[in-house]
C-alpha cells in the first residue's frame, strides 16, 4: 500500500488532521489501535479556543459544535469566599472561548471521516515506523492477524502520550522535560444543569474545584485528590458532599446534584519532548507534551500542532516546497511552552500542595491577578488563547 501522509492515532489530533488533508485532496490513512466506542468513551477537554473552532470550520465539520456549542465570554475565579470575574471581552480584546466536549468534537469527526469515505482503521495492532530519516518511510502494522505495510511520504503521530511515535525518536536525540504534581483531578460527568453559565474555577481551604459544563443540562466537576486516591472509593454521594464544601456560599445552594454517567482520576504533569519530528516523523498534540489541565490548554495545544503541519504540509504538496517541514518543531514549540507556563502558573495559583508559605503567595497572586486590569489581561488572553504564527 503507498499514501502521501500516514497519521497513527484517531484522537482528535489524527482526526483533524485526516479530514484537512483529505479535503485538500492530500491522500491519508489513519490507524487507530482502539474502537470508535472506546475512544468516544474517554472523556477529557470541555473549552475550545478560537484557533480549533476556526480549525474545526475548516475542515467542513462545525455544523453541531456551531448549533450546540456554548460561547463563553469569561470565566470565574473563586477564592477566600468570593468569586471574581475574568471578562475576556474587557481583557481579551473581545475573543471568546466555546464549551463543546472533546467527544462531540471526535464523534463529528469520526462521522465526517466515514462520510468522506477516506480510510481508517480501527484496532490495529503492532504499529511500527521504519526509516522515519530517509526519504521512504514506511509503516507497518498488523490487523485480524495480516502484516501490513504502508509505503509514506510523511507520517505523523498522533498517538498520544502512550504510543509509539515518540519512541522512535532515537534517545540520544530526544530531550524531555516533566514536572509531576503531588495531585490528581477526580472528574464527575452528571445530566444535571450547572451551578452557573460560565465556569468556576476555585480554592478553598478543603482544595481546588472546578465547575464545568458540556451544556445547559449536562455539568462536569472536578475536585483535586491525592494521588492515592482511588475512583472506586468516591461514591456519587462522597464527591457531591466533598464538593459542596469546597464551594463559597454564595453559589453553594444552586448545585444540582444527581448520578455520574462517568467518573475519572486523571493525575497532574507537565510534560514536552523535543524535538517534535525526525525526519519525516512529526509528533502532534499529547505524543508531544502534556498539560495540567488547570489552563484547558490540552486539546487547543494538539489542533495548533494540527494547524502547523497541516499548513506545512500544503506548502510541500502544493507549492512544492519540502524544505518547509523544517520549521514544525521551532512554531510548534513556541506556542506550546506559552501554555505549558500559563497551565504551571495556573495550578500553582489554584491548588495548596502543603507549603504555607506558597499558599501565602497563592492569596497574594489570586488578590493581583483578578483584582487588576494588569493581572486580569494577563490571565484573559491566555486563557483564550494565543494567536497561531504564520507558517512561511
Ligand atoms: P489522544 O490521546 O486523545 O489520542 C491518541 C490516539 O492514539 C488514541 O485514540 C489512542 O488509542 C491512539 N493510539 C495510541 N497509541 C497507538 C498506536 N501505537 N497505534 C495506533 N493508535 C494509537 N485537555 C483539555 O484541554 N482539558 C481537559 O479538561 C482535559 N482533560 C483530560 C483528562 C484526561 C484523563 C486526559 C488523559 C487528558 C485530558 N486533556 C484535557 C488533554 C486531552 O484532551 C488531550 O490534549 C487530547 O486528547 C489530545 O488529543 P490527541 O493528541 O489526539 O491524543
Ligand atoms: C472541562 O470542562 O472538562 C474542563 C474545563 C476547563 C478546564 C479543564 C477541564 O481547565
Amino acid at each position: 500500500m503507498k499514501t502521501q501522509v500516514v497519521i497513527i492515532g484517531a484522537g482528535p489530533s489524527g482526526l483533524l488532521l485526516g479530514q484537512l488533508l483529505h479535503n485538500a485532496g492530500i491522500d491519508n490513512i489513519i490507524l487507530e489501535r482502539a474502537t470508535p466506542d472506546y475512544v468516544l468513551g474517554r472523556i477529557r477537554a470541555g473549552v475550545l479556543e478560537e484557533g480549533i473552532v476556526s480549525m474545526v470550520r475548516e475542515a467542513g465539520v462545525a455544523e453541531r459544535m456551531d448549533r450546540e456549542g456554548l460561547p463563553h465570554g469569561g470565566v470565574q475565579i473563586a477564592f477566600n469566599g468570593e468569586i471574581r470575574r475574568v471578562d475576556f471581552h474587557k481583557h481579551a480584546n473581545g475573543k471568546q472561548v466555546v464549551v463543546y466536549g472533546q467527544t462531540e468534537i471526535t464523534a463529528d469527526l469520526m462521522e465526517a471521516r466515514q462520510a468522506c469515505g477516506a480510510p481508517i482503521h480501527y484496532k490495529v495492532e503492532k504499529v511500527q515506523i521504519h526509516d522515519p530519516d530517509s526519504d521512504n518511510p514506511l509503516v507497518t502494522y498488523e490487523k485480524d492477524g495480516q502484516q501490513h505495510r504502508i509505503a509514506c511520504d510523511y507520517i505523523a503521530g498522533c498517538d498520544g502520550f502512550h504510543g509509539v511515535s515518540r519512541k522512535t525518536i532515537p534517545e540520544s536525540l530526544r530531550t524531555e522535560y516533566e514536572k509531576v504534581y503531588p495531585v490528581g483531578w477526580l472528574g464527575f460527568l452528571a445530566d444535571t444543569p450547572p451551578i452557573d453559565e460560565e465556569l468556576i474555577y476555585g480554592v478553598s481551604d478543603k482544595g481546588f474545584f472546578l465547575c464545568s459544563m458540556r451544556s445547559h443540562t449536562r455539568s462536569r466537576y472536578y475536585v483535586d485528590v491525592s494521588l492515592d486516591e482511588k475512583v472506586e472509593d468516591w461514591s456519587d454521594d462522597r464527591f457531591w458532599e466533598e464538593l459542596s464544601s469546597r464551594l463559597p456560599e454564595s453559589v453553594r445552594g444552586k448545585l444540582v446534584t444527581g448520578p455520574s454517567l462517568e467518573k475519572s482520576i486523571a493525575p497532574l504533569r507537565s510534560y514536552i519532548c523535543e524535538p517534535m519530528q525526525y525526519g519525516r516523523l512529526f509528533l502532534v498534540g499529547d505524543a508531544a507534551h502534556i498539560v495540567p489541565p488547570t489552563g484547558a490548554k490540552g486539546l487547543n495545544l494538539a489542533s495548533g500542532d494540527v494547524n502547523y503541519l497541516y499548513r506545512i504540509l500544503l506548502k510541500v504538496y502544493k507549492e512544492n516546497r519540502p524544505e518547509a517541514i523544517a520549521q514544525y518543531s521551532a512554531l510548534c514549540l513556541r506556542r506550546i511552552w506559552h501554555a505549558e507556563r500559563f497551565s504551571w502558573w495556573m495550578t500553582n495559583m489554584l491548588h495548596d500542595f502543603g507549603d504555607k508559605f506558597d499558599r501565602k503567595l497563592m492569596d497574594s497572586e489570586l488578590d493581583f491577578y483578578t483584582g487588576t486590569d494588569a493581572g486580569l489581561s494577563v490571565i484573559a488572553e491566555q486563557y483564550v488563547g494565543l494567536p497561531y504564527e504564520e507558517v512561511v
